[in-house]
């Protein structure tokens, strides 16, 4: 009987400790990499990937804006999607712009960050995940 409860403890605290790893797992901190090439003068390579920390996904949950960075409010440039996060949260979108639609500023550089918005169905929430902002001339 004693042998039972201290094995019965022992699975009890080898699950807690599973859930804890797994709780970890999920727990990645939110994040968005955003990277720019140049296709050819007139058409640019858009990348954002990263995590989204979320209790759930579905189809369609991702969409991506692209703002110019001003110190006097950010214009909104582009907006892509509807992309979709991979169950675990991970995320990568991919699209080409033209890029005309970067030139946010006349006084050269550019510079432009992406905002991530996914859906987390669990909660009703869009989150909103701010990328490194990319500076360039286009
Ligand atoms: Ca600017
Ligand atoms: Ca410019």
């Amino acid at each position: 009987m004693r042998t039972g409860r201290r094995l019965a403890a022992f699975f009890a605290a080898g699950a807690l400790s599973l859930a804890a790893l797994s709780g970890a797992a999920n727990a990645a901190p939110d994040s968005a990499l955003l990277v720019i090439s140049k296709v050819t003068n007139v058409k640019c390579l858009v990348t954002v990937k990263g995590h989204a920390h979320v209790g759930a996904t579905e189809r369609d949950n991702l969409a991506i804006r692209l703002f110019g960075e001003d110190l006097f409010g950010d214009d909104e440039l582009v907006r892509e999607g509807p992309f979709s996060t991979a169950l675990n949260g991970d995320y990568s979108a991919v699209f080409t712009v033209a890029c005309k639609d970067l030139d946010e500023d006349p006084v050269e550089p550019d510079e432009i960050f992406a905002v991530a918005q996914v859906f987390d169905p669990s909660t009703g929430v869009t989150k909103k995940i701010r990328s490194n902002t990319v500076t360039g001339i286009f």
